[in-house]
């Protein structure tokens, strides 16, 4: 594997969308309990759920710890292969590299710093070195090279393609105080187009309410082909995040991509606001003498956090009346793939869902 200090753009590589072929998935064991309720035995049984399902049409590649190794092969079918590899979390999209491919099919990662979502500033674990490894640790389990950008903070999660030259992100969390504080907006535009290689940034304002990635795209809008993508869309003017998806249809509403098209933007609905338990709480380790989450605290909860595999889209439900609308949406927007969704409360719960516990390797990557 080697480590590049050229970019992407350079060298003509671009980042495919993810509804391109898969090779295959990464994901990460779930362990720690004070993010994972429990000691992440829930957690468990549903990364066990995703990943079988995701492993029926790509290769799933699992990443667990020496202390999980054992566990995770017993609890996971034998097409998912199980590799040692050390994280401080179980977030995949946010911590392993974003692939990026040739005309030749040549796949190689980008290597962006990752500081637990803000580092110091607001960040939500500390330390976060493991984490920051897992990239090139995952490229060099392929045998990918590497685009270093070490001197950038970044996540999967906050970014989202069209394999055409677009990609969407919120200012919310890219203008953050904790990731690059003394980058402007066009810096950073130009840090995404030379690594991406893109040739426009769709900047929206928003996320979803209380989502502590400050906002990442993937919780709130997602591409399913060029040129459409959904929203998370909340009727109830009274609830916070009626503005926020407001700004975000403004925007869309208005923007053309890369290609000159105007976006065709599907409305999701939401699920009813979703609040963290008492006895969820108390299933929490605290961290540095402190609670991780509080009772009634809400929780970001959103469908557009789907994962889309090869043949399949893998949505979360929440046991909500809306759950059935959402998955009818997507079932109409994807009807070469099947729709499954699987209960995902446990994964809300970590903070996040089922995107960002994914992260696909487009095709050649295997
Ligand atoms: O990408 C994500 N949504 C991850 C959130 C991490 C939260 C840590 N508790």
């Amino acid at each position: 594997m080697k480590i590049l200090s050229s970019t992407p753009k350079q060298d003509g590589f671009y980042m495919p969308a993810e509804f391109d072929l898969h090779d295959g998935c990464f994901m990460i064991w779930p362990e720690r309990a004070d993010s994972w309720q429990f000691g992440a035995i829930r957690a468990r049984q549903v990364f066990v759920e995703v990943a079988s399902t995701i492993g029926k049409t790509e290769k799933l590649i699992m990443c667990a710890s020496h202390k999980q190794y054992h566990n995770a092969r017993e609890m996971l079918p034998d097409y998912v292969r199980v590799v040692e590899m050390s994280s401080d979390d179980a977030w995949a999209r946010d911590v392993g590299p974003t692939f990026v491919r040739n005309k030749e099919g040549i796949v190689r990662g980008i290597d962006w710093y990752f500081n637990a979502w803000g580092g110091l500033e607001d960040g939500l674990y500390f330390p976060w070195d493991k984490d920051n490894q897992m990239a090139k640790k995952m490229c060099d389990l392929l045998d990918k090279d590497i685009y270093d950008a070490q001197d950038f903070v970044l996540e999967g999660g906050s970014i989202h393609v069209d394999g055409e030259g677009t990609a969407i992100v919120t200012e919310a969390c890219l203008l953050s105080k904790g990731r690059n504080p003394a980058l402007t907006k066009e810096e950073i535009t130009k840090k995404l187009k030379d690594y991406l290689n893109v040739e426009k940034v769709i900047w929206l304002k928003s996320g979803i309410y209380n989502d502590e990635t400050n906002e990442h795209v993937d919780n709130i809008c997602a591409y399913i082909r060029p040129g459409e993508v959904v929203l998370a869309w909340c009727e109830d003017k009274n609830d916070p995040q009626y503005a926020m998806s407001k700004s975000c249809l403004d925007i869309l509403d208005k923007e053309t991509d890369a290609k000159g098209r105007q976006l065709i933007v599907h409305k999701m609905p939401m699920p009813s606001p979703i609040f963290i338990t008492q006895e969820e709480c108390d299933g929490l380790d605290h961290m540095n003498f402190e609670p991780t989450r509080s009772p009634g605290e809400r929780l970001a909860g959103s469908y557009v956090n789907f994962y889309i595999a090869n043949k399949q889209i893998i949505m979360p439900g929440f046991n909500d009346p809306m759950d059935q609308e959402a998955k009818a949406l997507l079932q109409r927007l994807f009807p070469d793939r099947q729709v499954i969704q699987i209960y995902a409360r446990d994964i809300l719960i970590g903070g996040g869902n089922i995107h960002c516990i994914t992260q696909q390797i487009p095709k050649g990557g295997l």
